[in-house]
């Protein structure tokens, strides 16, 4: 679209587009973010050191940028750095844990686990700074439809990893399973679907990942030209 039809159809209106520029070319550009972002890891080896509050306002912010379906934003981010509500997540996460690992995993799946050493321990999330719980809205807070629920708010999530990466800061994306506890502990009004829990932080000194490889391009893609 260059200029709307009906310049009134948003309630705003219509403004020209503010185009982002990159410094050098489109390929120099693309090719020092994929310089950037292939760095990124999981980690479950966090530091103490803090982050200040400022840094997860900055990260919220770039999540928050992510589009949705019908520019409804279904999302929340609930920034957690205080010590005795991060125990009592902990303690509550450990429990579901314990109960997947000892029951209700199948063993394909620990077999698939095993090459990580992932247990229901999750003592990082004492240690770390930050716990952000990623909410999904299942309303807007008035009420009203969503759309695309899980797809927008997985962008938002995956732009919240970005942007913690950026800033020099590692995250773990967990997904205990059921996650409702969260939404207890937290007194959460009722549109509001725990969806993901990110520890934020720095990763500790020794912090050691699995030496994965990626799948080649030739694997992940099909050109069609
Ligand atoms: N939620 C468990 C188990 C787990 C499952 C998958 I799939 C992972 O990639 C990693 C862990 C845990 O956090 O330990």
């Amino acid at each position: 679209m260059t200029q709307p039809t009906n310049p009134h159809s948003h309630p705003k209106g219509w403004i020209p587009l503010d185009r982002y520029r990159p410094n050098g070319t489109t390929l120099e550009a693309a090719t020092d973010f994929y310089n950037t972002i292939k760095k990124r890891r999981t980690i479950r080896s966090f530091s103490d050191k803090p982050v200040p509050k400022e840094v997860i306002e900055q990260v919220l912010l770039a999540a928050g940028t992510a589009p949705s379906g019908a520019h409804k934003q279904p999302w929340r981010f609930i920034a957690i750095s205080n010590p005795e509500m991060k125990h009592t997540i902990r303690v509550a996460v450990e429990e579901v844990e314990r109960d997947f690992y000892d029951d209700k995993a199948s063993n394909r799946w620990l077999d698939d686990l095993e090459p990580f050493e992932t247990n229901p321990d999750k003592s990082y999330i004492d240690t770390v700074p930050w716990l952000i719980i990623v909410m999904a809205l299942r309303t807007t807070d008035d009420g009203g439809q969503v759309y695309y629920l899980n797809e927008s708010v997985g962008i938002a999530a995956g732009m919240l990893l970005t942007a913690a990466h950026q800033a020099g800061l590692a995250t773990l994306t967990h997904t205990p399973s059921p996650m409702k506890f969260l939404k207890e502990i937290l007194n959460r009004p009722e549109n509001e679907r725990p969806y993901m829990m990110i520890p934020l932080g720095y990763p500790s000194d020794n912090c050691h990942v699995p030496n994965l490889t990626r799948k080649p391009l030739n694997q992940i893609s099909t050109f069609i030209q």
